[in-house]
């Protein structure tokens, strides 16, 4: 019989499931070059496969979020064999990300742009990925934009809004009844000045300006130092917008580092809102849970498994605090007591009762240790060694 809060645990761990990124299986680097990883990714095909070996050995990472332009190369029509791969390798299409920022034209902006013609090149864009996700019965398309500027008074920051008010609504229109629209914010980065949408209250007017299936994008890695994301999360969820995470660990700006390796409380204290939440109202959030990294040093599948074990250990310790006496604590007032509840939950060994729950439903107790073991990684280094050689780590 599992205790109460190896109960907890099961149930907590039998509902979360976290996404990956298609990106973060291949070479990438920083804007001074790359280092080139023999066994990385080199196609879509491979970042399934790559991606397949996550969800093998976690079991909880089923679908793989796509970039339309590095992913799709020839939009909806590669779709169908897309969606074809991800099930010969055990997962799904995930989020669609559609791509509205690296062809010449975007320059200036996409939604953003006072060009017409790019605007309406960027919605037509927009518009594909929903088509794209219609076949791969994808429910989220996932926004990011670049849209910015780097000087002040060369954009017109109100028209901007408005513009991308007008093509999130054109694009919403398109969606199906179980589609969503998520709206991604990032304060700076690749603009240096101005990004047409900052910061999560931006994308929380845009998100109600396009309508009712937008939803709130929360990357962790997007925001100022020492800003409090759990409130915001908290916020977005008492509105009823949060609709997704993308998950990372920063120590300086978009850092991309790997979920929770610099601050595994912040990950804890954004999980402890929600179950918070999920507890005083009784109903399950509706989020998608995503990864959004994409480091170049350590083994790339490697750290998606360090990822989805550490998430799921936070998951887990978010859910072992006692969410009546929080409650009434704070009522009291009782700070300590109140403070103690978070501390005692996060401080707490959940391991033994993942590895509890890993063999209850077959899955090996050490997913790392087990795919080490597999030898799967030398095989793919045999496999793509020459190819990622070839392309090189120059940008030149
Ligand atoms: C951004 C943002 C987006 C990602 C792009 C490539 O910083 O995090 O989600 O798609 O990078
Ligand atoms: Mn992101
Ligand atoms: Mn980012």
């Amino acid at each position: 019989m599992p205790s109460q809060p190896q109960e907890t645990v099961y149930r907590a761990l039998d509902a979360f499931r976290i996404e990956l990124p298609s990106w973060g299986f291949a070479n990438t680097g920083t804007r001074f070059g790359k280092f080139i990883q023999p066994e990385a990714a080199t196609t879509t095909e491979e970042k399934l496969a790559d991606a397949g070996q996550v969800h093998q050995y976690t079991g909880c990472c089923p679908t793989v979020a796509v970039h339309v332009l590095w992913d799709f190369p020839e939009g909806t029509k590669s779709a169908p064999e897309a969606a074809a791969l991800a099930a010969r390798y055990g997962v799904r299409i995930g989020a669609i990300n559609p791509n509205v920022f690296q062809d010449q034209i975007y320059k200036y902006g996409s939604l953003g742009n006072p060009d017409a013609a790019v605007r309406k090149a960027a919605l037509d864009h927009i518009l594909d990925s929903i088509e794209i996700a219609r076949h791969t019965a994808s429910r989220d398309i996932s926004l990011w934009f670049a849209d910015g500027s780097n000087f002040p008074g060369t954009a017109n920051i109100r028209r901007r809004k408005d513009w991308f008010a007008e093509g999130l609504r054109a694009s919403h229109q398109k969606l199906s009844a179980e589609m969503r629209l998520l709206v991604e914010y990032k304060p700076f980065e690749p603009a240096f000045y101005h990004t047409d949408i900052a910061d999560w209250s931006m994308a929380l007017l845009l998100a109600r300006a396009a309508g009712p299936q937008a939803r709130v994008l929360v990357d962790t890695g997007h925001h100022y130092q020492a800003q409090n994301i759990e409130q915001i999360v908290a916020w977005l969820l008492s509105e009823d917008m949060l609709g997704g995470f993308h998950f990372n660990d920063r120590r300086y700006a978009d850092d991309d580092l790997t979920m929770a390796s610099i601050d595994p409380y912040q990950i804890f204290r954004i999980f402890h809102e929600i179950a918070l939440f999920e507890f005083e109202t009784g109903r399950k959030a509706d989020i998608a849970y995503m990864v959004d990294q994409s480091h170049n040093l350590k083994g790339k599948i490697e750290e998606m498994i360090q990822t989805a074990v550490t998430a799921q250990e936070l998951y887990a310790k978010a859910a072992l605090v006692d969410h009546g006496a929080l409650v009434r604590h704070q009522e009291k007032c009782e700070l300590v007591d109140a403070e103690e509840c978070l501390k005692d939950a996060f401080a707490t060994d959940v391991r033994p009762m993942i590895r509890e729950w890993r063999r209850a439903r077959g899955l090996p107790e050490n997913p790392l240790k087990a795919f080490r073991e597999s030898g799967y990684v030398e095989r793919a280094a045999r496999e793509r060694g020459e190819k990622n050689a070839a392309a090189g780590g120059s940008y030149a």
